[in-house]
């Protein structure tokens, strides 16, 4: 009984998760069976290069580094101690360079989104 409690909770998960999340379910499955159930690529890779002013210590590059990091959506954060300069890839299809810089913006720095591109899909 409690499994199947567990499972009606997964499955309404699924239902009200973003539209995106439908290929989750199909990981395992060939990518032609991927691409006719969805039309859009399952990560929408993008880079940004973000300009952060007010980082005066190893440790401020530390905890926007790790803060970023743990973001949904946020694929990798190259941020090193001295620089100004984070280059982050995330996953477009769940957060945006706008919402990145409000994010920093938020743990109590400047930040400036300088460039902005999108990469190669997954397939
Ligand atoms: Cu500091």
């Amino acid at each position: 009984m409690k499994t199947m409690i567990l499972l009606s909770f997964v499955v309404a998960a699924g239902l009200f998760a973003s539209p995106h999340a439908c290929l989750d379910k199909l990981c395992a499955a060939p990518l032609a069976a991927k691409q006719q159930v969805c039309s859009f690529d399952p990560v929408d890779k993008y880079k940004a290069v973000i300009r952060i002013t007010g980082i005066d210590c190893a440790a401020c590059s530390k905890m926007i580094q790790q803060t970023l990091s743990k973001t949904k959506g946020v694929l990798s954060v190259d941020l090193a101690y001295p620089g100004n300069q984070a280059v982050v890839q995330f996953d477009r299809h769940q957060i945006s360079d706008k919402q990145i810089v409000q994010l920093i913006e938020k743990l109590g720095y400047q930040a400036q989104c300088i460039q902005c591109e999108k990469l190669s899909s997954k397939f």
